[in-house]
Order: C-alpha cells, then structure tokens, then sequence
C-alpha cells in the first residue's frame, strides 16, 4: 500500500508540487508514494504545471485507512475529512502548528521559511536524491507563489538560495519574470464567478472555538476588482452564513503595491480594529504592507480572538 501524500483543501501550488516533489522523493528511497489533491487545480498551478510538463496529482477524497504524508498544513479544518480514520506518517510544512495529532511516531518536517518546497528541498538534499529538472521547476514557481516573488515577509535567505539551486536544475534563467508571468496568469479575474474568486485560497481556521474563514487573491494591480468587489462581498456573506462561519475575510492584495485590501463580515464588529488598529468603512480596510496571510493576518486574529 503506497503512503498518500496529499497538501490542504482549496490546494495551491505549494500544495500541488509539494505532493508531487515529495511523492518522487519517497519513490527514490524505496517507499511507495502516490501524490494526490483534495481539490481543484487552480489556474495558477496549472500554468506551472503545464510549462514544465508535469501531471497534476490525482484527485482523492477519502483516505480511512491509509497511510498520508501531509504537506504545507497541520490543521484539522485543512486535512481529509476523514483523516482521523487514516495513519499520519509525516509532515511538512511552514505554517502555525495546527491542531492535528497522531496516534503513532511520524516524521515532521516543519520550518518557519517561505514555502514548503523549500523544506522539501532541504528533504532532498538530506537523503541525498536528485532533483528532476521539472520537479526542481514546479519546487520553484511555488516557491515564487508563496514568497510573492521575494516580497513576502515570510521570505527567507532559505527561501532565496533553494530558488537559486532549483533555478540552475531546471535551467531557468530569470525566475523574477517567470514570478511575473505567473502573477499575471494568477491575476485574470474576467469570466469568473465571484464564488469561484472568493474560494480560489480560502482557507478555514478554528480560533478560540469560532470558525473564521479568510480568502485571499494576489493579483498585479489591485484595480481588476474595482466593478466586481460588490459581487465578492456578496458572495462573502453568504458564504457566512452557509458555513455558519463567525467571520469572513477576503484580503485582496496587489503585490506591486505591496499592500491589501481587507474585506470583512464578522459577528464581532470590533474584531478588525483589535487585530490590525484600523477601523474598516463599510467592511473595507486598507492594510499596508500587508502581504501574507500566514504571518500578518492569522497571528493577530488568533491573539483578538483569544
Ligand atoms: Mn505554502
């Protein structure tokens, strides 16, 4: 029985070809591996999928019995809906330490650094494997995604050098206009339901007992939302309301100005101004310097809401 080596919910391109760098590299050491995703690629990784020739995971639900390795998590709300049925052998990931838990030993790989493709690559060079020129490429474009092109303060020298490495293997020569041409295929926002927009990376977190939901969507210039954030505030709060959520965010960032747009439902209408000192207008804040979710939204919430 192979180990299913499976990223978050909503999976992104950390997520994506964490599964599958961290699937060939179990393969190499001789323990069968099988990336699969708990959702739908989104049109990002597949632009990164599609320019190095790589096979997105397979896409599987259930995993009551088996063995999983999970990557860039380790959060109950973010695993299979039937992980405690299933046997945690491994880790690794960047983000908090969740509120997942195992019955027996497993093997965790947690950094704080910029992506999980990061630790990955860390992985390879412990065991001591190759990296195939397209795993390498997939491993950087996520790390790009994640650390938004080196901007992100969740950007390390970690972060910098495995691009670096990763670059030389998969004979990139530029890897800021490749981030570039990324967040411009991450940036196109025509012809897609506010839905759609509002779950492309939404991740729900469990704070103090409150289910809070935040969204997020980098984009190049922050302007493409102008005619639809009515719709994405609509759809905002109905998605309140069907979660039975306690708060909603959707933070819309543009990476260029480096700075986001917070929009805002919540049971607790003080909730913003103590996590971030802004009062929002209307559920619309402006946050600046606010790129990452990990380190600049979730830890300030976690801490109002405690
Ligand atoms: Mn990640």
């Amino acid at each position: 029985m192979p180990v299913y080596v499976v990223g978050h919910k909503i999976p992104d391109s950390d997520s994506i070809c964490g599964a599958i760098a961290v699937a060939h590299l179990k393969n190499q050491i001789g323990e069968a591996a099988v990336a699969t995703r708990l959702g739908d690629i989104s049109p990002e990784t597949a632009f990164i999928l599609e320019r190095f020739g790589v096979e997105a995971p397979e896409l599987k639900l259930s995993y009551a019995g088996e063995e999983v390795y999970i990557v860039d998590h380790s959060e109950l709300t973010q695993a299979p809906d039937d992980i405690e049925q299933a046997t945690i052998v491994g880790i690794v990931d960047h983000h908090k330490l969740g509120d997942l838990t195992t019955a027996t030993p497993l093997e965790a790989w947690i950094r704080p650094v910029g992506c999980s493709n990061t630790i990955i690559k860390m992985m390879y060079d412990f065991y001591n494997v190759e990296i195939p020129p397209a795993i390498a490429g997939i491993m950087l474009c996520a790390i790009l995604s994640d650390t938004v092109i080196f901007k992100s303060p969740t950007c390390t020298t970690a972060d910098r050098r495995c691009v670096e490495a990763l670059a030389k293997i998969a004979n990139v020569d530029d890897v800021k206009a490749l981030g570039m041409e990324m967040f411009h295929v991450k940036s196109a926002v025509a012809n897609t339901s506010a839905r759609e927009l509002v779950m492309r990376d939404f991740k729900d977190f469990n704070m103090s007992g409150n289910k809070i939901g935040v969204g997020q969507l980098e984009v190049v210039d922050i302007a493409v939302f102008d005619q639809i954030k009515a719709d994405l505030e609509a759809d905002l709060a109905a998605l309140k309301t069907e979660g039975d959520r306690h708060t909603v965010m959707l933070l819309l960032t543009d990476i260029m100005q480096e700075a986001s747009e917070l929009l805002v439902l919540s049971d607790d209408d003080e909730l913003v101004e103590r996590a971030f000192g802004v009062t929002p207008t209307e559920g619309r804040a402006w946050l600046d310097g606010v790129l990452s979710r990990k380190k600049q939204i979730i830890p300030h919430l976690e801490k109002a809401l405690s």
